[in-house]
């Protein structure tokens, strides 16, 4: 019976141990075959006492069987390959990440802007791309001489109409319909007739436009310095330099400390320390008189920036015209 017993433990073990079909095999003939341990020791129990025989040959039988399934079994496990779940999924291989898309650098910037100014208490409008000489030019007190007016700056579809060279003719729309407090901003899409390093024949702007009773130049720097520390932060130093549009007096730009080199000079702000970022001033009152607004009674200011430079200066990007390549490793960086 111990025999038995010890034949069963140790072809078991094999059994567990054997890799390939030929090592089952060879597990089989040992044990099974025709001079296999089991097989002679089941041949020798006639010449046991008569009294033991059933017994030992009851147990031979079985271990006989046990042998018979688990020699299956193993084949069975070899064919089906992998075994268990850990051996299929290898859970330290990276995840396969979703591809999400985003928005345009220039689209986050200027919706960042937008809601900067919206904390401020402007809303915010849009309005055609294209449109009548007289809102891009007329109402905003160009000149009729005016160089901006030339076939150089702008794209004309018409003798009078323009593919709009900034948003500000929206700003008329508005004030047309609406009697002050007006106080919003105006992004959008605006064209002219240039192409370099720094500029696009389309490009993106937000304007402003803030009339009320009372409104100061003071007003005017107030937000504006608000918008640049939220913008930047709150240690970018503004400067206000005197300027001329036609439809701002009196008018200013406006600098920022350089954002690269914090005032020492460097190749992005020409070894000058600032940065030009705006264009503001008050509303020219001769505005006033082409929508209906009493001049002796309101004043307003108004500024304008382009979103692709302030795009350029927040993720240091040295030429506008990536913006508008379309290269998706370009994009995916945003
Ligand atoms: C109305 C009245 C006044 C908008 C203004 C600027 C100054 C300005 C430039 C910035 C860079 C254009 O994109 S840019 O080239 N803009 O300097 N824009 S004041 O003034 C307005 C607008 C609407 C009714």
């Amino acid at each position: 019976m111990e025999q038995i017993e010890q034949i069963e433990k140790q072809a078991l073990a094999e059994l567990d141990a054997a890799g390939t079909a030929d090592a089952i095999d060879a597990i089989r003939v040992c044990y099974l075959g025709r001079k296999g341990v089991l097989t002679s020791v089941m041949r020798n129990i006639s010449q046991l006492p008569k009294e033991d025989r059933p017994v030992a040959g009851k147990k031979a039988n079985q271990v006989k069987g046990i042998l018979e399934a688990a020699l299956n079994k193993a084949l069975q496990r070899l064919e089906t390959g992998a075994q268990t779940i850990e051996d299929r999924l290898d859970v330290s291989l990276p995840g396969r990440a979703n591809r999400t898309g985003s928005l345009h650098p220039v689209s986050q910037i200027s919706q960042q802007m937008c809601d900067i100014f919206s904390r401020l208490g402007f809303d915010v409008a849009e309005g055609p791309e294209i449109e009548s000489d007289y809102y891009n030019f007329e109402a905003l007190n160009f000149p009729k001489n005016h160089p901006a007016r030339d076939m150089q700056d702008t794209f004309f579809v018409s003798d009078d109409i323009v593919l709009r060279t900034h948003t500000s003719p929206m700003q008329i729309r508005i004030m047309e319909k609406t009697q002050p407090p007006v106080r919003v901003v105006v992004p959008g899409k605006v064209f002219r007739c240039d192409s370099d390093l720094t500029h696009t024949p389309m490009f993106h702007q937000v304007e402003g436009l803030f009339v009320d009773q009372g409104v100061s130049f003071g007003d005017l720097k107030g937000i504006l310095t608000a918008f640049v520390h939220q913008m930047f932060d709150d240690k970018t130093s503004l400067r206000f330099r005197p300027s001329f549009f036609p439809f701002t007096e009196p008018s200013a730009e406006v600098d920022i400390l350089c954002v690269m080199c914090r005032g020492k000079g460097c190749r992005v702000c020409s070894h000058t320390g600032w940065i030009e970022v705006l264009g503001s001033g008050m509303v020219h009152p001769a505005l006033y008189e082409n929508v209906n607004y009493d001049p002796e009674k309101y004043t307003g200011f108004a500024f304008g920036m382009g979103v692709e430079r302030i795009a350029m200066l927040k993720f240091g990007i040295d030429d506008i015209r990536k913006f508008f390549e379309n290269d998706i490793r370009f994009l995916n960086q945003f």
